[in-house]
């Protein structure tokens, strides 16, 4: 098929469903029977010039910040087209939907959009909106630039996809007539080599879209540079709050910010290299000069920082989001922001992990592998901080706390296969296989978009005063987590069997895998347009929000600073008096009234406290051990468990085998030892309700008794020994949460 007549028709529906919807969604949301203006039609000229001039003059940064998410939504959009035809031509194994240098088209496309056009913009969009809300500011610092900064995208964008419309030009001019001007459109192609932009192939294509497509390049890292620096003097300079108190996104922000300075000249620099060898006749990446590797080396010196200039602002969205949905505060937000930074200077250090097939020296190899993992502790040290932020909380599922939970686990994926790439010897398998293609889109669709998602969903009520439809949304959330764990879950499988990207033809053997992971790409594509449809037409209809707090944030003291700000304007602008949460508990806690006693300042509570404990403890691992007991006679009687362990256990601790001495010393274990432990970690157990926590203790702990009492039983007689050590201690744990809780009931009552 056409690609270019498919993939314009495609977009040009789009537009004309989402323009026919827009104005549908407006009047239904106009006036009512009872009374209210007209809205003027927006087909009416004076609104539309009115509307040009207000937006294409405007430098006010909440305006600059929607133009800049609206842009990177349509490039998602296209970027996204792109995605689907490229997982429709996976469908069957042969090259018959499109051909091969349409696909070899449609991932560099799809690739260079989504980087570029796609990402940064929506984050620098989210930046440009809050930052200043969230740090006290009235505007950017430089309100022009950051005009200029945002109207250099829509030309780059333009330039470095001006294949398609000249295709489409080229095919409609040429069913009328021929002639020279059909040439000139028709000269104009898609490129086909990659978003890393390789030489030699890069160098000896002569398609001059490809010049373009450098140029566009070029023209959006003046674009980004420009906007870094806007939000790093703003930061520096506009803040109201000391940095001790600055929030996490910003804090993000400017770490991108900062990689972008460095990342992004030097990108320029190497296209402008690219741009004179195809045209001037240097040799910059021929042989004869620095060679293709030359390339390599100063592509991935932009490359991998720019993978965190895409995932930063990503981490940052979550960091802010997760903890009101969890109601607690963000735990150990001091390491949150050190491992931002450290990532920050580390990204520049690894680049050379794209290269290890490249013969390069191994010793070189080794050092940049270390490095590579070493860059992972800091990203781990963020995943550990929001599962303990998660850890226990008030978990509320409305749509972005979903997103958040959803994108944790996709993201741990992402990461930990990325760990594995990072080992030579695994790339070295791995490289060119689907499983890279997995590993970086659990990432760039499992947290990337998802936050943002979440962000839209997060401050929809703030940006528009009205409420997005809930329930639509929470559905929308599911979809696109299914699909995506459908989707590139699968793609990793596939890398598992060795199976190369970037072809457009496979074995038929893989057909199957391809098609499930197509179907997961269309459930990505239905909720991009489930989410579209949301936003639009709550636009004019959901709900209007009368109450700043409507996150019920006030009741965990987390109500931040840009809630606070739209509280002001509806009180200036409506009339509408703050309100006041009914109870207040600290963040940090998930208890009202009582929160822990402090070692300076509460010296005898505390010992109170841990004599009770242990108290409890004691009593409570009693009647757990002699409920266990119970169970392990049974099993013994019936020959799962084998009592002569007691005898082992006994001559371990030195009283000789003696399977009474041995059952006493189990006994007194399970009353001091575990029960101890029970009491100093049952806080950061899940479950909120006491028993479920023993409950999750014991299944833990059961593991360690299955290998430690394990006497060689096999088959149907290790499963009947399995199960009764997990219901053994599963009774044990009953009976020593169950008798705490009973005796600090007893004690509050008592009180
Ligand atoms: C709607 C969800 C998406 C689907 C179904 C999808 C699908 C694909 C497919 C099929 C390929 C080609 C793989 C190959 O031939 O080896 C690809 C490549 C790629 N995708 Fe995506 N993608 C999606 C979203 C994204 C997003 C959000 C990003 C970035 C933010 C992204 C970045 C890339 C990049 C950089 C490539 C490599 C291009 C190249 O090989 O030069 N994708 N994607
Ligand atoms: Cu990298």
């Amino acid at each position: 098929m056409n690609r270019a007549l498919v993939e314009f028709g495609v977009l040009c529906a789009l537009a004309i469903l989402v323009c026919g919807f827009v104005g549908y969604a407006r009047r239904c949301g106009g006036p009512r029977a009872d009374g209210g203006y007209r809205e003027r039609s927006l087909l009416n000229p004076t609104v539309i010039r009115e509307g040009v001039v207000r937006w294409t003059t405007t430098t006010d940064h909440k305006d600059i910040g929607l133009l800049y998410i609206a842009f990177g939504t349509l490039a998602a959009l296209w970027g996204g087209v792109d995605a689907m035809m490229l997982r429709t031509e996976l469908l069957t194994p042969a090259a018959d939907v499109w051909s091969e240098a349409t696909y070899n088209a449609l991932f560099t496309t799809h690739g260079v959009t989504m980087l570029f056009f796609f990402v940064t913009p929506v984050f620098f969009g989210i930046g440009n909106y809050f930052i200043p809300l969230l740090i006290g500011a009235d505007d950017m610092a430089f309100p022009r630039i950051n005009a200029i900064g945002f109207w250099l995208l829509p030309p780059s964008l333009l330039i470095a996809r001006a294949g398609l419309p000249s295709q489409v030009t080229a095919q409609i001019l040429g069913a009328l007539t021929s002639g020279p001007l059909v040439d000139f459109f028709g000269v104009l192609e898609e490129p086909g080599i990659g978003w890393t932009l390789y030489p030699p192939l890069s160098t000896t294509v002569a398609n001059p879209q490809i010049d373009l497509l450098l140029l566009g390049l070029h023209l959006s890292g003046i674009a980004s540079t420009l906007g870094a620096i806007n939000f790093i003097v703003t930061i520096f300079y506009e803040r109201e709050t000391s940095w001790a108190t600055l929030d996490i996104f910003s804090w993000s922000m400017l770490t991108t910010s900062g990689i972008v300075l460095f990342a992004f000249p030097l990108l320029g620099s190497a296209l402008l290299m690219l741009l004179a060898d195809r045209n001037l006749g240097t040799t910059f990446y021929a042989i004869s000069g620095g060679g293709p590797i030359l390339w390599q080396h100063l592509f991935w010196f932009f490359g991998h920082p720019e993978v965190y200039i895409l995932f930063l602002p990503a981490t940052g969205l979550m960091s802010q989001i997760l903890p009101k949905f969890v109601g607690r505060k963000l735990f150990g937000f001091r390491f949150i922001v050190y491992s931002t930074l450290a990532i920050g200077v580390l990204s520049f250090g690894v680049w050379a992990h794209h290269m290890f097939v490249t013969s390069m020296n191994p010793r070189l190899s080794a050092s940049f592998m270390a490095v590579s993992v070493a860059i992972a502790v800091p990203s781990a040290i963020k995943v550990f901080n929001w599962i303990t932020t998660i850890w226990d909380g008030n978990i509320r599922l409305a749509a972005p706390g979903l997103l958040c939970i959803g994108s944790i686990g996709t993201f741990v994926v992402g990461g930990v296969t990325g760990v594995f790439l990072a080992a030579v010897p695994v790339d070295v398998f791995f490289h060119g296989t689907y499983y890279v293609v997995g590993h970086f889109h659990l990432i760039t669709v499992g947290i990337i978009p998802m936050m943002m998602i979440a962000a839209s969903y997060y401050w929809y009520p703030l940006i528009t005063g009205r409420w997005y439809d809930r329930r639509l949304a929470r559905f929308q959330v599911g979809l696109l987590i299914v699909g995506s764990v459908v989707t590139f879950g699968i793609l990793l499988v596939l890398g598992f069997q060795a199976l190369p990207r970037r072809y457009a033809n496979y074995p038929a053997e893989f057909a199957s895998l391809q098609q499930i992971a197509t179907v997961g790409g269309y459930l990505i594509g239905l909720s991009a347009i489930l989410w579209l449809y949301n936003m639009i037409w709550s636009y004019w209809n959901g709900d209007r929000v009368d109450d700043a707090d409507v996150w019920d944030l006030k009741a965990t003291d987390q109500f931040s600073r840009e809630w606070q700000w739209l509280e002001d304007r509806l009180d200036r602008k409506y009339d509408l008096p703050p309100s006041e949460p009914e109870t207040v508990r600290p963040a940090y806690t998930t208890e009202p009234e009582k929160g822990s006693p402090h070692v300076l300042s509460d010296p005898r509570g505390l010992v109170r406290s841990v004599l009770d404990d242990t108290l409890y403890g004691a009593i409570g691992g009693l009647l757990g051990t002699l409920a266990m007991s119970g169970v392990l006679f049974t099993g013994a009687f019936i020959g799962v468990f084998d009592v002569a362990a007691f005898a082992e256990l006994g001559g371990l601790v030195g009283f000789g085998d003696d399977a009474l001495v041995g059952y006493l010393t189990f006994l007194l274990g399970g009353v001091t030892t575990w029960a101890i432990l029970f009491r100093a970690i049952a806080e950061f157990l899940p479950g909120r309700v006491l028993v479920v926590t023993g409950l999750s203790y014991a299944t833990i702990m059961s593991t360690g008794f299955a290998v430690a009492f394990y006497t060689g039983q096999t088959g149907l007689e290790l499963v009947g020994y399995l199960g009764f050590v997990l219901v053994a201690h599963w009774l044990y744990g009953l009976g020593l949460a169950g008798t705490i809780r009973y005796a600090e009931y007893r004690r509050t009552v008592g009180d």
